[in-house]
């Protein structure tokens, strides 16, 4: 049976040593919480590293043997790589890049160095335990180039990889010094996914502006895949949460924890009090300070509420080591004291501080006794914070006050939502919220657990994983027609046992590689080679079959001994002929269309005009990719205006729009040339969709190729240019 392999930095449990023996205790951390639910119910196996390194091999035994019972494997890492890649590269180069704090980021190549080499002991690990076609999902910004290595080591696993932190724009992203390895090491999975449609989109736009990749709304065209790109946004043990907070207050309160009956205590202390609740790890990303002054601010906007209302802030010690993390601590610490010196009194501690993790019945009681939570990250991937206090209120009654930074804003719309750099503003939330009526808060908090509790953590992960294992069923049709190893060989027997061949070939993005500048695609000497080997059989026909003017062609093949068919058709040189042209000359049209194309031109830097006999031609290559698919999308409708009564029609090839006379194209000129010729061995390729007319018209029992992955009518599919060559190479055994 295929099995679920979760791999994540970090274990659900960590592992941690006292005098002679070893504790197992649970993780903390979003990811940690959220799916160890799931996988206690399925027969997962979780690998990731266990919280310390073995100290000797029996030590790694007992530590194995620990985990064993938690369906967990161990992945030891020395101090020195924790130093590098943890702390390093995942803390201090990704982690404050990819939350918009690029200041704090920090680009050291050894840290990179690390990196890597923590990604292929997760991949070693991964690959000593799966089994064939074993589905594999990997967790979090750790283990970015994982997907990668595993696909190029294990093609038969299906590899899903879920971020839990926000993915940045290009513009952020691009600083990375290693981003096109990063997005690379990503794009080996079969599914990726995000907490928001928003960091799918950053993503799909570093790749497109990256490594010039195409997408379709959620699908990435890789050259010889399809990667998936969707939004889960995590939710939480929904159930957990609402039970244990029931239970909480079912208990009378002599048997209450001593933390609750502080809480309570201070609540009865003043008749209208109310508690506000702030929960985080303590990190930059999620505004603690900003959020203690707007506290502030509101206290003196509105002096009526001293006495009346406290903030409860809990923060969890974090990255404990590091400079940031230190100095942030010591600036909450102080904030803290002087709103504290400032407002409180003898009865009243304005803001209640814990720095320190509370316990899980703890953090319940926190979250069911206070009235408000204000939770105002300046960045984060979701926040589940912010779907436990929703979870938690078990009387419908409670307001919450959250960051449209923070991903949960999207599933949370009822929540008062704050710009969490705006001291005032949140201030005024603050204000806002106390003064919500009871009905409303009914309302809004009944909407929200409606919707969490439906898209609760264990519905998040079984619809990634459902849709891990359909892109198995997407990709299968491609898969069936891809070329390979056997169905080579049988190629070279059918062309080496016919009397009479012809090979239709397209040029660019076929025998070549696009590059930016048309004119630069000169055949190199290899390709040649090629060409020259199969033509100087006297049984092969060979025809390149282009979209290229003729001169080009001419200037690069006249001289062969091939026939050339260009621009689509229009024109035909046989070997050793003369060009002929398939159409009668009539440019007059042209005139009209070349201003428009040059206003476009003009707005859209990078493009440029061809012009051939029979069209005209504007190349976007060069342009942004964004603005060159919307100008192309214009210019489109643009000239179907101009050209509704003519004889001219629109053909759209790979990054190129052209405007060409009707009644031409590859399939029929291949046509004209078969015609009172018999081949036993037909054979067509190429890219772009021009190249469908070619595949159309060509005999029934033709060998058709589509090079790539988009979709086509051809019956074969090849990866890409190269192994174009590798297949022509293997009918002239060069
Ligand atoms: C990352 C992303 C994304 C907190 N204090 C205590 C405690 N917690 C638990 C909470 C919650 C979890 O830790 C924190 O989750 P968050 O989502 O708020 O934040 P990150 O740890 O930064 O998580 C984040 C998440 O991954 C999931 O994808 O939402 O954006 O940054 O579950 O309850 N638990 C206990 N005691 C505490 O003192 N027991």
């Amino acid at each position: 049976m295929k099995r679920l392999i979760i791999a994540s930095n970090r274990l659900p449990v960590m592992i941690k040593k006292q005098g002679d023996s070893f504790d197992v205790i649970p993780s903390a951390g979003g990811l940690a919480t959220g799916l160890k639910s799931y996988h206690k119910e399925n027969e997962s196996l979780w690998i990731g590293w266990p919280g310390l390194d073995a100290e000797s091999e029996s030590e790694e035994k007992e530590i194995e043997k620990l985990l064993k019972k938690e369906q967990c494997k161990p992945v030891f890492l020395n101090p020195d790589l924790i130093e590098n890649y943890y702390d390093g590269f995942s803390n201090t180069t990704l982690w404050p890049l990819f939350h918009y704090f690029t200041e704090y980021s920090e680009f050291n190549p050894e840290f990179w160095e690390a990196y890597k080499e923590v990604n292929q002991l997760f991949a070693k690990k991964i690959i000593a335990n799966a089994k064939e076609g074993d589905t594999v999902w990997v967790h979090d910004y750790q283990l970015l180039l994982l997907p990668k290595i595993l696909k190029e080591k294990r093609p038969d696993l299906r590899i899903g990889y879920f971020l839990h932190i926000p993915f940045p724009s290009y513009e952020v992203f691009r600083i990375l010094p290693w981003r096109e390895e990063i997005i690379e090491g990503l794009l080996g999975a079969d599914l990726i996914g995000f907490h928001t449609y928003d960091y799918a989109r950053h993503f799909i736009s570093s790749v497109k502006r990256l490594l010039g990749y195409d997408a379709d709304f959620n699908t990435i065209r890789v050259e010889d895949r399809h990667v998936y790109i969707d939004v889960f946004p995590m939710g939480i043990d929904y159930k957990k949460f609402q039970d244990s907070a029931l239970e909480i207050q079912s208990k009378p309160i002599q048997e209450r924890s001593k933390e609750h009956q502080d809480i309570d205590r201070f609540l009865m202390g003043a008749p209208n009090r109310k508690l506000i609740l702030s929960i985080d790890r303590l990190d930059y990303t999620k505004g603690i300070p900003v959020r203690l002054k707007a506290f502030r601010d509101f206290l003196i906007k509105y002096p009526e509420y001293k006495e009346q209302v406290s903030l409860i802030m809990l923060t969890v010690p974090s990255r404990t080591d590091v400079e940031q993390y230190q100095n942030l601590r010591s600036d909450v610490e102080k904030l803290v004291g002087s709103i504290n010196g400032e407002f409180g009194s003898m009865n009243w501690q304005p803001v209640i501080y814990f720095y320190r993790s509370l316990p899980f019945e703890n953090l319940v009681e926190l979250y069911s006794s206070s009235e408000i939570a204000l939770l105002t990250p300046l960045r984060d991937g979701m926040n589940l914070v912010a779907k436990e206090f929703i979870a938690s209120k078990t009387s419908n009654k409670g307001v919450l006050i959250l960051s449209e930074m923070a991903g949960a804003t999207k599933e949370l719309g009822e929540a008062i939502s704050v710009n969490p750099s705006n001291v005032s503003e949140v201030a005024e939330a603050i204000y806002t919220a106390l003064n919500i009526p009871q009905e409303q808060q009914f309302k809004d908090i009944s909407a929200m657990q409606e919707r969490i509790t439906r898209y609760d953590v264990f519905k998040w992960a079984s619809d990634f994983v459902s849709a891990l294992a359909k892109t198995e069923d997407k990709q299968a049709e491609y898969q069936a027609r891809k070329i390979s190893e056997n169905r080579k060989e049988k190629f070279k027997l059918a062309y080496e046992s016919a009397k009479s061949r012809v090979l239709f070939l397209d040029y660019d993005g076929t025998l070549r590689a696009f590059v930016n500048n048309p004119q630069d695609a000169v055949p190199d000497k290899e390709l040649f080679e090629i060409l020259d080997a199969l033509s100087s059989d006297k049984k092969t026909e060979l025809v390149i079959i282009s979209g290229r003017d003729k001169d080009t062609l001419g200037e690069w093949f006249g001289d062969k001994n091939y026939t050339l068919i260009a621009e689509h058709g229009a024109w035909l040189k046989e070997k050793d002929g003369e060009w002929r042209s398939r159409l009668s000359h009539n440019s007059d049209w042209k005139d009209n269309i070349r201003p428009v194309l040059e206003s476009y031109v003009d707005r859209t830097p990078g493009s440029l005009i061809e012009e051939k006999t029979h069209s005209l031609v504007w190349h976007y290559r060069k342009s942004d990719i964004d603005l060159g698919a919307l100008r192309a999308l214009e210019l489109r409708t643009d000239i179907t205006n101009l050209i509704s009564n003519q004889d001219l029609e629109i053909l759209e090839g790979s990054k190129v729009i052209e405007i060409k006379v009707t009644g031409i194209n590859k399939g029929n000129a291949a046509l004209e040339f078969l015609q009172a010729k018999n081949f036993d061995f037909t054979f067509g390729i190429g890219d772009d969709w021009t190249d469908e007319f070619l595949f159309r018209e060509l005999p029934e029992n033709s060998i058709t190729i589509k090079v790539g992955t988009d979709k086509s009518i051809a019956k074969y599919y090849i990866d890409n240019q190269k192994q174009v060559r590798v297949l022509l190479k293997s009918f002239c055994d060069l």
